[in-house]
């Protein structure tokens, strides 16, 4: 490291973000209740992967998020001024997000910023817009849009839209979902609007099977979160010592996500032995679903104006229009 080679500099780095993911898994893993962070699943193979439970018969959410967005665009980008720039918050793909940029006149949208942990996506969903518009100038920022970050310059002076899609604001607790919508409202600034789109309560026979489907790739992509761990964070989990757990949580109003400990088991993680008894979890995402009401009083609670609401035929999901 210190003689300054090439390779040094490339172990440096590695070593560099390693630690990140260990530094992001350790505390929950420690805790009383174990936790890990969904941030953590979209390595390049959870990206695969979610991509793949996109795709699945049970899990309908993004089938019905596009056909509702198709059916709405139009309406939904009416009124913003010429030159505006589009904040994509959770951005591991452009396909919601260019049907938004296609909807207005030409010139309605200039610049598009997405946002995302997951860097390679980023980069990949940067060249395929450069060749389908060429004319756009996309500015993709990899961060955690719950930490504060800076919108890139060029955008700062543009009337903004920001868009939540595929009910990415799901995964966060109320409060933190409260405080990201109270962030990109400050971010966005005034006269700012804002498009979300919210999964709505439904029978948990429907919803139970989108997060727990028959071909086992959900079960695939929450026990990657453990194979990544492995690798990266110097963790020795046998991935069949657990199994993936969807349950719905009807108090809290959400989907949980767990790995269940099959037996009693020791496993090392980062230089730390962390025991589990047989039938301990590892608590690894939550989903909320909402009513329509009641996440229209929710964006009121983070200063967002609810201007127009829209669901499908079948009330699966919901596409909210909000103004600064
Ligand atoms: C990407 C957060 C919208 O909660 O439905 C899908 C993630 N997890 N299946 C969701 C997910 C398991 C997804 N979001």
């Amino acid at each position: 490291m210190l003689d300054g080679n090439a390779h040094g500099a490339v172990a440096l780095d590695r070593a560099i973000l390693d630690h990140g993911v260990a530094d992001a898994a350790l505390p929950g893993l420690l805790a009383a209740r174990k936790t890990l962070p969904p941030k953590l699943f979209y390595d390049a193979e959870g990206c695969r992967l979610f991509g793949e439970i996109t795709r699945l018969p049970e899990y309908y959410p993004t089938r019905t998020e596009l056909a509702l967005l198709r059916g709405i665009a139009t309406e939904a980008v009416s009124g913003l001024p010429c030159g505006s720039a589009l904040v994509e918050y959770g951005a591991s793909d452009e396909a919601k997000a260019r049907l938004l940029l296609d909807a207005g006149d030409a010139g309605l949208f200039t610049s598009y910023v997405p946002i995302d942990v997951a860097e390679g996506a980023l980069d990949a969903l940067a060249q395929r817009l450069h060749r389908s518009h060429p004319a756009l100038r996309v500015h993709p920022v990899v961060a955690d849009f719950l930490a504060p970050f800076v919108l890139p310059r060029a955008v700062q002076a543009q009337p903004l839209m920001g868009f939540f899609p595929g009910s990415t604001i799901g995964n966060l607790d109320p409060d933190s979902a409260q405080r990201s919508l109270v962030t990109a409202r400050r971010a966005l600034g005034r006269g700012a609007r804002c498009l979300a789109g919210v999964d709505l309560r439904k029978n948990p026979a429907l919803l139970v099977p989108a997060y727990d489907d028959a071909a086992g790739v959900t079960a695939a992509f929450n026990l990657n979160l453990l194979r990544r761990l492995n690798r990266e964070a110097a963790a020795d989990f046998d991935l069949d010592g657990f199994a993936h757990r969807a349950d719905w949580n009807a108090d809290a109003g959400r989907i949980e996500m767990h790995l269940v400990s099959r037996r009693a088991q020791t496993v090392r993680v980062a230089g730390h032995r962390i025991r589990f008894a047989a039938g301990e979890t590892i608590h690894t995402e939550n989903s909320y679903k909402h009513t329509l009401a009641g996440f229209q009083d929710f964006a009121r609670a983070a200063g967002w104006r609810p201007v127009r609401s829209w669901t499908d035929p079948a009330q699966l999901f919901s596409v909210h229009l909000l103004a600064a």
